[in-house]
């Protein structure tokens, strides 16, 4: 499988760290998002939404991370990651759909304002924050109301759920989330998630770095 990705932005990030989850073989195919070759005809052939990521596996091409999760963990046969029970299956896609739909679209205000704004010399606006402060507590709220009945979304160990609910949040501390009123999600993504070899590996810090060596150990 080839991957298509910038691995500083959230849903390549997700796909990186949940195909490294699931122990799926791939080759990244470097996607330069702040120069914008995500933009590029000879990328947006593979993904007309020009973003990313997208994936190949031979003569199939796929967008939308959280479709490139389900299929990575299908393919590779991991039933614990992505399990074919019937309702433990609609839970984590329900959960897909979600991140999709409200969660990446409320984390990502904060990733704007409080990180990309900031590296290109603007300031944060705060009307801007306000404005999505009640829409991001009522979602947060949801995760934690989740977390505080188990261990990882969906039971005692990680799904692709969890990597994909996690991607929107990856810079919480830069992005500036409030979760102090939200402990059981604050536990999940310091306790949990980065705690993960998968997610480590695929550690991105402020300023949208890969580059470690001036972070503290
Ligand atoms: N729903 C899509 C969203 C993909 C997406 O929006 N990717 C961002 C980077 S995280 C992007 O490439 N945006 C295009 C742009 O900013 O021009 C997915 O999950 O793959």
């Amino acid at each position: 499988m080839q991957v298509f990705a910038d691995p500083i932005t959230v849903n390549c990030r997700k796909v990186l760290a949940g195909l490294d989850f699931l122990g799926a073989p791939f080759e990244r195919v470097h996607v330069d998002y702040f120069k914008g070759e995500h933009k590029d005809p000879s990328y947006t052939a593979l993904n007309p939404n020009a973003s990313v990521p997208a994936l190949r596996d031979g003569d199939f091409e796929l967008w939308e991370s959280n479709a490139i999760l389900q299929y990575a963990a299908d393919k590779m046969g991991r039933d614990d990651a992505y399990p074919r029970d019937l309702q433990r299956r609609a839970d984590i896609n329900r959960w897909l759909l979600w991140e999709s739909s409200s969660w990446f679209p409320s984390c990502y205000v904060f990733l704007v304002e409080n990180c990309v704004k900031p590296l290109l010399g603007a300031e944060p606006d705060p009307a801007v924050l306000d404005a999505q402060a009640a829409q991001f507590h009522k979602l947060a709220g949801i995760l934690d109301a989740r977390l505080a009945r188990s261990e990882w979304i969906c039971g005692d160990r990680p799904t692709i759920a969890d990597i994909a609910l996690a991607a929107p949040m990856h810079l919480h501390v830069h992005q500036k989330l409030p979760l102090a009123d939200h402990p059981n999600l604050k536990r999940w993504m310091t306790g949990n998630i980065e705690k993960m070899p998968s997610w480590d590996k695929t550690w991105v810090g402020p300023g949208f770095t890969l580059d470690r060596s001036g972070q503290a150990s």
